[in-house]
């Protein structure tokens, strides 16, 4: 027997057989296999460390797309209860791998030999499998000892297969391949009951990945109105989450994740049954993530992956940028259109215009002067308004540009064949700063903080990063690193990985290959202008990145880059920003009325009201574009001015959302299944998304549309423009809208309470308005919310305990009073800025008897702890329009949000 296992396997010989017949038959009727698969040699595990080892054999040579590596190792590992490492490489060679200090995680060779298997495990049946558990933990993992060999990982509760890489003995695409640039491996799903989500980044007209595609990971300055092609980030995770089994054991909305923790170009092919990684570097590592809901999941990926940044307060503001202002006064006019129509702006930028030929860290002396530039940023920030500009990586090879000749001398630039890579982008000639090289963060950071001694910006746009190169350079003549031997699916047409971007050839610090490092460019420029925007301002960064990676949601927010101002792509931006999200990256919109092309009013209009409530809210457009800043049409204007004044008042939600996204991962912008995992038809859901857990934003996303069918899941939802208006879904239903022109559905659902603040032209102003609670009561739960407040700017989120305060807010009907009380965590924060509740708003409260008088005036109010003298306190109660519930606004009260209160209304 083939095998020489340390566990007696008794049953295989059939197996094996079985196999063989299998495999003759296939290599007879089809092309040479890519591969044949391996064997299992040996299996050792280690108790202790709740891990195992496999070693894994060869069984025949091919030599398509190169010689197989005869001899892998296999390594299973519980890193935590909800965390199972499964890492498969070369036995003999070291291979690349993610250096640890881009991406820390538990070191590959913490393996050592404790004893070896018991042999007789399990029934005569099952002895030709292996599994790896774990006493805290619902993943299994299970060695198949078959020819070839395969594993799976399933859930202990359910016995749920959730990746079943078991290969299919017919079809070698199934088969693990291991070669050094053609890896494969594939999981079979069960059929209907898996929905996926994720491996980016791609524009895509579903969220949930629809099957028979190829979905390729090659970092790429594409414009994000193509659809289906790799973009400007990867990241090769997924969420998966199932729809009820059978038997009954798997509940709906059952979801694990699944991150292959790898930065080589990729083809993941989805054929709807099927997931298979073809990978031309690296090794599989795999990472299981238990969930067993969708936040869980999250929550447990960005544990490992690093958390969101958070991000300043004033970054939750309306932004406005252009491809093509002119000159200063142009920037004037912009911020002074946008008061004069009385549109809140937040946050000026300027495009690469405001460079001297376009050299980062210049300015153009004629259209903008240092001194001019100086007194715009002056103003702005004297009006609580802040500037953010462009920096591209390619450095101008020019020796009268001081940047240039710095990083020289500093030898940062990456190289080629010996010397500097000579690239082209648009200041002409570039060499491209290696941001592997641990040189580069003196050289960037020093580069970044004289720019900042000239102009004080509020931050840093990350363009280009893929990296975007305007030529192509011809490969190095028969370099497999320039030409591999399989072909990733680049762009869509399976042009070469070197198209417009530094060859694979280069060499980063430590010789390190762009090959390998390629995808991991975009995450690593973001990483070093996080820490030297920290170090230089003392405050909490602000970058905006076009290209990212696993974790660049710790540095970097995103924008989906270079859509076009259609109906279409309105429609895409919302799987693009929930996809941002589970990729841990929560700080996300699109270009708002749309990038390129001229947008027209009515787009402008309906974009404008589904961007204000993107987390990342921003206009931009192109040079060769129409202007569209919004108060260019007056329609526009006038729906900006609602829509925003919802978002402003919104803004301690959002905040306190990114502080979620901060401490647990979980997105600002997020998919319905992640509140109601148990409805099956959410996960088909592209239109419409949750902020947070409880609203829902049901925008139009049609031209001459009035009407918007909107989903509603199970609950009672109030429309938050007008809280008297409300929807009731028994169990969840389909409802046609009202959407007149000036107007998005926007709910908030049973079961929360959102604090919020009044509208204003900036968030600094609106941040010293009062609070209002708005308080859903729910007929199954009490109601919850929660607020973080802090100064919105300290670099560490809850840091020193006298410079935030965190209050959870509780809420109910119960037996004859509807209430809510507040609990406090370090009050004194919130004391000291004063900040107070002024008004409290009860929603759905179902109709009953005693309701049949209108008014609830008479009913006692209590205050028990509060600061507020009950007094001047003004009761009023009116019936929603259903006339299935009564709503109950309580005003003029003082309530302190820093010390904890219980205010109740007894019902008579
Ligand atoms: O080659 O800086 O995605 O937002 O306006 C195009 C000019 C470079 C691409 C960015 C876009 C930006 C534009 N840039």
């Amino acid at each position: 027997m083939a095998i020489h296992c340390r566990t007696e396997i008794t049953n295989s010989i059939l197996s094996i057989c079985v196999a063989l017949i299998f495999f003759s038959s296939a290599s007879l009727s089809e092309a040479t296999p890519v591969g044949y698969g391996y064997t299992i040699s040996a299996v050792t595990d280690y108790p202790l460390t709740n891990s195992l080892t496999a070693n894994l054999n060869l069984i025949k040579p091919s030599s398509v797309y190169g010689p197989d590596i005869p001899h892998l190792s296999l390594s299973a590992s519980f890193e935590s209860k909800d965390r199972l490492r499964v890492r498969i490489t070369d036995s003999k060679n070291q291979r690349w791998e993610i250096p640890q200090e881009v991406i820390s995680r538990g070191s590959s060779s913490q393996y050592y030999p404790l004893r070896s298997l018991n042999t007789n495990q399990g029934s005569p049946q099952t002895q030709h499998s292996l599994s790896l558990t774990h006493p805290n933990s619902d993943l299994v993992f299970t060695l198949h000892n078959t020819i070839p060999f395969g594993f799976t990982v399933s859930r202990k509760s359910s016995n749920d297969v959730l990746f079943n890489a078991a290969p299919d003995p017919s079809n070698p695409q199934t088969f693990l391949v291991f070669k050094d640039q053609y890896l494969q491996l594939s999981s079979s799903l069960p059929p209907r009951r898996a929905s996926i989500y994720g491996f980016g980044e791609h524009t895509k007209s579903s969220f949930k990945l629809q099957p028979n595609q190829t979905l390729t990971l090659w970092n790429a300055d594409i414009p994000s109105a193509k659809l289906d092609l790799n973009l400007y980030g990867s990241h090769p995770f997924y969420l998966d989450v199932r729809s009820p089994s059978s038997d009954g054991r798997v509940k709906a909305g059952t979801t694990h994740g699944v991150l292959l923790l790898n930065s080589n170009g990729m083809d993941i092919v989805y054929g709807g049954d099927r997931i298979t990684y073809k990978v031309i570097g690296g090794v599989f590592d795999l990472y299981f993530f238990a969930g067993s809901s969708p936040e869980l999941v999250l929550e447990q990926y960005t544990e490992f992956i690093g958390r969101p940044a958070p991000m300043p307060y004033w970054s939750f503001g309306f932004h406005q940028c252009r491809y093509g202002y002119k000159n200063v006064t142009d920037l004037q006019g912009v911020v002074a259109n946008y008061e004069k129509a009385h549109i809140p702006l937040e946050v000026m930028w300027t495009d690469i215009d405001y460079m001297d030929a376009f050299k980062d860290f210049t300015f153009d002396p004629i259209n903008f002067p240092l001194d001019k530039m100086r007194s715009f940023v002056d103003t702005l920030h004297k009006n609580g308004q802040k500037y953010v500009l462009i920096v591209d990586p390619g450095i101008n090879v020019n020796d009268t540009y001081a940047t240039y000749v710095r990083g020289l001398k500093a030898d940062v630039y990456i190289k080629r064949n010996g010397v500097n890579y000579l690239g082209k982008v648009w200041p002409g000639p570039v060499y491209y700063p290696d941001f592997l090289n641990p040189r580069s963060q003196d050289f960037w950071g020093g580069e970044i903080k004289l720019f900042r001694d000239l102009l004080p910006i509020d931050g840093i746009w990350l363009d280009m990063n893929e990296l975007s190169n305007f030529i192509t350079s011809p490969p190095i003549p028969s370099c497999n690193l320039d030409n591999p031997p399989y072909k990733i699916n680049n762009v869509g047409d399976l042009r070469s990985i070197n198209d417009r971007t530094v060859p694979a050839s280069s060499l980063h610090f430590g010789n390190v290959t762009e090959y390998n490092a390629h995808n991991l460019y975009g995450l690593l420029e973001s990483k070093v202008t996080n820490k030297a925007l920290k170090d230089i301002t003392g405050k909490r960064p602000f970058i905006l990145s076009r290209s990212t990676f696993v974790s660049s949601g710790k540095f970097a927010a995103h924008w989906t880059g270079d859509n076009a101002a259609t109906w279409n792509d309105l429609a895409y931006s919302i799987p693009a920003i929930l996809n941002s999200g589970i990729f841990g990256i929560p700080m996300v919109g699109a270009d708002i009325c749309g990038f390129g092309g001229n947008t027209t009013e009515e787009l402008c209009r309906r974009w404008i009201q589904l961007g204000a409530f993107y987390p990342f809210a921003r206009d931009h457009s192109e040079i060769n574009s129409i202007r569209q800043e919004l108060y260019i049409w007056d329609s526009v204007a006038a729906s900006a001015r609602k829509v925003l004044g919802l978002r402003y008042r919104l803004l301690p939600y959002f905040y306190t959302l990114m502080y979620e996204a901060h401490t647990k991962g979980t997105p600002i912008a997020r998919p319905l299944f992640f509140s109601f995992p148990e409805d099956v038809t959410t996960y088909d859901i592209n239109s419409q998304f949750l902020l947070g857990k409880g609203v829902l934003v049901s925008p139009v996303l049609q031209s001459g549309a009035t009407t918007v069918v909107a989903y509603f899941p199970k609950g009672s939802w109030f429309d938050l423009f007008n809280v008297s208006n409300s929807v009731n879904s028994k169990s969840g239903k389909y409802v046609t809208l009202a959407a007149p022109s000036d107007h998005i559905n926007v709910h908030v659902g049973e079961g929360n309470i959102l604090a919020l603040q009044g509208e204003a032209m900036t968030t600094d102003v609106a941040r010293r308005t009062a609070f209002e609670l708005v308080v859903v009561i729910s007929s199954s739960r009490s109601s919850y919310g929660q607020e973080y407040l802090d100064d919105g700017e300290a670099v560490d989120i809850a840091g020193l305990k006298d410079q935030w305060t965190l209050v959870s807010f509780y809420g109910a009907l119960h037996n004859n009073s509807i209430f809510v009380t507040s609990k406090v965590t370090n009050g004194r924060f919130a004391l000291d800025q004063r900040w107070i509740i002024d008004k409290v708003t009860f929603l759905g409260i179902p109709k009953h008897k005693r309701f049949s008088r209108m008014h609830l005036a008479g009913n006692e109010l209590n205050i028990v702890n509060g600061t507020s003298s009950t007094s001047k306190a003004v009761v009023k109660s009116q019936f929603d329009s259903s006339s299935q519930f009564v709503n109950v606004q309580v005003s003029k009260l003082s309530l302190l949000i820093g010390v904890e209160f219980k205010l109740e209304i007894e019902i008579k």
